[in-house]
């Protein structure tokens, strides 16, 4: 099928003023009655076209009168009906089967329960319409179903009224008067037990707020519920966003395709991130809680009252709200340290996308399955886009611009041009070239170099970029590219120095052209540069540097991200400097780095959390973004050789750091997840040394208070692997675990993720055992990704073993999957995307996986990602 294409964008030519949708809900027949008015807006053609797949129609009808069938006909996208002129009133009655719905798209059963996930494109698999995020319209819901069964009954907006009918049955009306468009749309059925609570909103008003879990669980809700309030009250103080709605509720399912859905009024979640006390949640998972939850409420404004004209527009909303939910992360937990995540995150997902075939534009211009844009690409580097906007025209502009967007498109479906365009009336800079960074695909590299001339007490950095050639787009234009700078010197002292004839000790370089010079006056001796801080532009860097100007920097560079990097930058290059000669010993260079990092250790140490990032060398997942041919096994080695003569070194203080653990109730906050994630760090560094710290390990795990300590403790036994009784520890930590947590299936999906992330000998045997363990299950996405997943995208190891076992085995699981849940085999089948980085007897492997894919017609979704990676 030809791929959908920005240009073909016509508005849809008939406006919904208003739908009324009646569900008779029953597992395997349920009734969808679909009452729409509205009329022609322009043109015509009296052809109405919507959409719908996999349903069964029951009758249709046009202002009371039953339409006859050479009126009307079904097509594989949906119905094309003949419309009389003006308005109308058209009802269609259809019949679905949420039971056997195991594409987790449309309206579905999860655990006895009804729910809904409708974007992109799940809407027209409940009932015909025109399914696309420009048609807005208000909606009202009624609902009946099993009193007993299903005594809860949610849909959007606020609810209107409910009552029994007869004995064993019950209805419930809500209406949602925001015009919404069909992918917001959210309807659940089903027995929960309820944690709630209010908020009132800056305007005075009381909200009732609702999250719905599984019996049982509503303790585990309120760290949800905390930061749901915080959400709400920083969208009021930050972007004096107010929310809208008489209430606002939270459901929890266990079968779930991604994290959460934004819908109105109505957030499904994925209990995996709804869930959580110290006894069952590591800080990681509270983090990501506190940042989904944000997230999705911060959809309320940007994506839902404002939405997209087209799926082409996907990073309006996708890029400002992961924009905005990292920017409350930040405010709510350390910045430095946020930023550092994140620019991790982006990094070894997204300059990974961008590097191989499945690249494409934030904004890209063509798409072939739109479940496949919901990508880093999309969603991180969209959210850098913003960032680097903000950047660009100050944070004056940058409001005002959004409070322009704001008033402007309120109520509307919107376009990058929009968001543009009201951004560019608040500010000078013109904004027409940094449109570019979202139709451009690729990672571009800067490039530096700097000369400093005594006599004139000048330094000129000579700046360049290039974006190597991305599928389709073989050419490459400049991009300005904001780059936070400062110069220091050779001391590690930050000078004060003139740019342009303004003295600054921190200058913004706008790199506009291929080359450009910028020349700081005022500079007595030679400075060494420290450039792009903060990240301040998602490109990759090429400092000019040296390592000991890269080490003077980390001790004394007073922005953190810039000291952190500087010394991420280190460990990169002696890794790869250890790795390709395996044989020497690089004493010189390894003491000299284990210094720095032992240094910059112990002058950040009342930064837990920072320090932690301080002692975590690159993964093997980063190292090989900058390498062809790349050997995963080889620098997995390095690797380990690097953190033991670390370990080696700071023995001590590691032994000590893992000794402490906090006492008393458990304290999610930032603070609290810093110090044990410190304890992680170190813990992580002393397994390294194999028998020698197996018993204090073991030791940790069966004393670890927190499932943060637990986790961190199973993964450090994981990498001990000497023979003897230490080699069992792993084995007998995780039957204790099992035992404790075998009813409790999101701390189970944590037992089958670190096995599945394990390098050990007995790694593939291991994989087959998962998945015969009687609660794998190829129906449940989170399962399924806690071992596919968390083998394919985090064990690159074991994946890329060069034999070719690891892409067999996600093979075999893609093609058990494609039948049930096309997005999901989609998703693991992007583990391919970086083939051909690989040694050749690796790539021939990998081609071999993809060429037996290619040939088992899988699924649209599938076929799109394969055919891509193949190309
Ligand atoms: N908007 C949803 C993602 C929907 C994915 C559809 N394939 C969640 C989010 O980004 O907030
Ligand atoms: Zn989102």
């Amino acid at each position: 099928p030809p791929p959908v294409r920005l240009t073909d964008y016509r508005p849809y030519p008939f406006v919904i003023k208003h739908v009324h949708l009646d569900f008779f809900l029953e597992p395997t027949k349920t009734r969808v009655r679909n009452k729409m008015t509205g009329k022609r807006s322009f043109g015509e053609h009296a052809l109405m076209n919507l959409d719908g797949e996999n349903l069964k129609l029951i009758s249709i009808a046009i202002n009371g009168l039953a339409v006859p069938e050479e009126e009307y006909e079904i097509t594989p996208e949906g119905i094309s009906i003949h419309m009389p002129a003006g308005e109308f009133c058209l009802e269609i009655e259809t019949e679905i089967s949420p039971e056997t719905n195991t594409q987790l798209s449309g309206l579905y059963m999860s655990g006895g329960r009804f729910c809904t996930q409708c974007e992109a494109e799940g809407f027209r698999r409940i009932t015909y319409y025109p399914d696309r995020p420009d048609v807005l319209a208000p909606f009202d819901v009624r609902m009946e179903a099993d009193k007993d069964a299903y005594p809860y009954l949610l849909s959007n907006g606020n609810p209107v009224r409910s009552g029994n009918i007869g004995t064993d049955r019950h209805f419930a009306i809500w209406s949602d008067p925001h015009p919404k468009p069909s992918y917001l749309f959210a309807l659940v059925a089903g027995d929960f037990d309820v944690y709630t609570d209010s908020f009132t909103t800056m305007s005075g008003k009381e909200t009732p707020l609702a999250i719905y879990v599984d019996k049982g669980d509503s303790d585990r809700s309120a760290y949800a519920m905390d930061a749901l309030k915080r959400s709400m009250s920083w969208d009021e103080d930050v972007f004096g966003r107010e929310y809208d709605l008489d209430v606002f509720n939270i459901v929890a399912v266990r079968d779930f395709n991604f994290g959460a859905m934004e819908n109105k009024g109505l957030n499904i979640f994925n209990a995996a991130y709804v869930l959580a006390d110290g006894q069952t949640a590591t800080d990681a998972d509270f983090e990501a809680i506190e940042s989904i939850v944000a997230h999705e409420y911060f959809h309320n404004w940007t994506g839902n009252r404002i939405t997209c004209r087209d799926w082409f527009q996907l990073c309006l909303k996708e890029g400002l709200t992961v924009y905005r939910d990292q920017e409350f992360s930040a405010d709510m937990r350390s910045r430095s340290v946020t930023r550092i995540k994140d620019v991790i995150r982006l990094r070894s997902r997204q300059f990974a996308e961008d590097a191989g075939p499945l690249a494409h534009a934030v904004r890209p211009d063509e798409y072939a399955r739109i479940d496949n844009l919901y990508t880093a690409t999309v969603y991180e580097k969209g959210a850098e886009l913003i960032r680097m906007l903000r950047v660009l025209i100050g944070d004056t502009a940058f409001f005002a611009g959004l409070n322009r967007y704001f008033d402007s498109y309120d109520g509307k479906a919107a376009t990058i041009e929009d968001f543009l365009n009201a951004m560019q009336l608040s500010t000078s800079e013109d904004l027409r070239n940094f449109a570019r960074w979202y139709s451009q695909s690729g990672t571009p590299t800067v490039t530096a170099k700097g000369v400093h001339d005594t006599i004139a007490r000048t330094y000129t950095l000579t700046l360049k970029q290039h974006t190597s050639a991305t599928p389709g787009q073989p050419d490459k234009i400049a991009l300005p590219i904001p780059l936070k700078t400062a110069l220091f010197s050779g001391k590690g002292r930050r000078l004060s120095t003139k740019l342009n004839g303004q003295a600054n000790d921190e200058h913004l370089l706008i790199l506009r052209d291929f080359e450009q010079d910028f020349v700081f006056t005022d500079v007595s001796s030679a400075p060494i540069h420290s450039l792009n801080r903060g990240f301040s532009a998602p490109v990759r860097l090429v400092d000019g540097l040296n390592d000991a100007n890269r080490s003077a920097l980390a001790a004394a560079d007073n922005d953190p991200f810039a000291q952190w990097e500087g010394l991420q930058t280190l460990a990169r290059n002696i890794l790869l400097e250890m790795s390709k000669d395996e044989d020497g010993d690089h004493k010189d260079s390894l003491s000299a780095f284990i210094d720095a990092i032992d240094e910059a250790y112990t002058a950040t140490i009342d930064d837990p959390a920072f320090a932690a990032l301080i002692l975590r060398m690159p993964t093997v997942g980063e190292l090989i973004l900058d390498q062809k041919d790349a050997d995963p096994s080889k620098l997995h080695a390095t690797r380990l050789k690097l953190k033991r003569a670390i370990a080696r070194h700071m023995q001590g203080s590691l032994v000590a750091t893992v000794q402490h653990s906090d006492t008393g109730v458990f304290d999610p906050s930032a603070a609290a997840a810093g110090r044990r994630a410190l304890k992680a760090a170190a813990i992580d560094l002393l397994s390294g040394l194999q028998d020698e710290h197996a018993d204090r390990i073991y030791e940790s795990f069966l004393s670890a208070p927190t499932m943060t300590e637990k986790l961190s403790a199973l993964n450090a036994l994981a990498n001990v692997e000497n023979g003897g009784p230490s080699g069992e520890y792993f084995d007998k930590a995780l039957l204790a675990f099992e035992e404790e947590w075998k009813d409790t299936p999101i701390v189970m999906d944590k037992w089958f993720s670190v096995q599945a992330m394990s390098i050990r000998a007995d790694l593939r045997a291991r994989l087959h055992r998962l998945c015969s363990h009687p609660d794998f299950d190829f129906k449940n996405p989170n399962r399924v990704r806690a071992v596919a997943a968390a083998f394919a995208m985090n064990n690159p190891v074991g994946f890329h073993a060069p034999d070719g076992w690891g892409y067999e085995f996600l093979t075999d699981i893609i093609l058990k999957v494609d039948g049930l849940n096309p997005a999901l085999s989609a998703r693991l089948t992007t583990s391919f995307e970086s083939w051909r980085r690989f040694s050749p007897d690796r790539q021939a492997h990998a081609e071999k996986q993809l060429r037996r894919l290619d040939d088992a017609n899988l699924s649209k979704n599938a076929q799109d990602i394969i055919t891509r990676a193949l190309a």
